[in-house]
C-alpha cells in the first residue's frame, strides 16, 4: 500500500467500505448483562468446566470456542492459510455448544434487526483481550467460514484495521489502509472485499483497556 497513489488508495478504501456494515444494537444495560455472562465464561474456564478445545489461552488474549472449534496455528504440523481445519463435532476434540445466553442475548437482537438470516450462526467465539492484546492481520479462512462475519464488542471500544503489516520483536504495526471504530455494544459485519480481499487485525495500541468480542459466524 505504500506504493499506491492517493487515488488508488481511495479506490481501495471505497471497496473495503462496501463490505462493512455497522449498527449500535446494545445499550449500556444490555452490555452490562452480556459482560456479566462473559465473566461467567471466564470463571467456568478457570474452573476447568469446559472441554479442552473450547478454551485457548495466550498471554494477552484468551479465546473461547463454542458450536464449532478450529485449529489454525501452533498445534498443527501443516500450518498457514488454507491448512486450518474444523474440529470434529463429537468426541475428544469437539468444543462446547453455543451457550443459551449467546442465542438469547446476542443473536436474537441481530435477527430482530434482520442483520442475519435465521439459523445462520453455528459458531460463536469470544476473544477476551487484556490491554495491549492484539490479533495479527489475517483473512478468516473461506473454506471454514461463510460471510458475513459478525462481531459485537464489549467492555470497551477498539478499532478494526485493514491492510496492516506486522513486524515482531518488538511488535510494530504499519498504518492501516482503513481503520473503523468498534464501539462497546456495536455490531460490525464484514463481507465481500472487506472480508475476502484484504486482511484485518486489531492493533495493540487500539486495545488500551480490557475488551471482549463475540464473533458470530457460520
Ligand atoms: C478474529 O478473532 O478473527 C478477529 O478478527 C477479532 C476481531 C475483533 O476483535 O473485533
Amino acid at each position: 500500500y505504500d506504493f499506491m497513489t492517493i487515488d488508488e488508495k481511495q479506490v481501495e478504501v471505497d471497496k473495503i467500505r462496501t463490505g462493512i456494515k455497522q449498527r449500535c444494537l446494545f445499550n449500556d444495560s444490555a452490555c452490562k448483562e452480556i459482560e456479566a455472562k462473559i465473566e461467567e465464561v471466564v470463571r467456568k474456564a478457570a474452573n476447568g468446566e469446559y472441554k479442552k478445545n473450547t478454551v485457548d489461552t495466550a498471554p494477552l488474549r484468551n479465546k473461547y470456542f463454542f458450536g464449532e472449534g478450529y485449529t489454525y496455528g501452533s498445534h498443527m504440523e501443516a500450518r498457514g492459510p488454507g491448512m486450518e481445519r474444523l474440529y470434529p463435532k463429537e468426541g475428544e476434540e469437539s468444543v462446547d455448544p453455543i451457550p443459551e445466553w449467546i442465542h438469547e442475548m446476542v443473536v436474537q437482537p441481530l435477527l430482530r434487526a434482520q442483520l442475519i438470516p435465521p439459523d445462520f450462526i453455528n459458531s460463536a467465539v469470544i476473544n477476551d483481550y487484556q490491554p495491549g492484546g492484539c490479533i495479527v492481520s489475517h483473512i478468516d479462512p473461506y473454506h471454514i467460514f461463510d460471510r458475513p462475519i459478525v462481531t459485537v464488542s464489549f467492555f470497551s471500544s477498539s478499532a478494526l484495521s485493514f491492510g496492516c503489516k506486522f513486524e515482531f520483536r518488538p511488535i510494530r504495526v504499519s498504518n492501516p489502509v482503513l481503520s473503523v471504530k468498534l464501539p462497546r455494544g456495536g455490531v460490525t459485519l464484514i463481507s465481500g472485499f472487506a472480508a475476502d480481499e484484504i486482511t484485518h487485525c486489531i492493533r495493540p495500541q487500539d486495545t488500551p483497556h480490557r475488551r471482549a468480542v463475540v464473533i458470530l459466524r457460520r
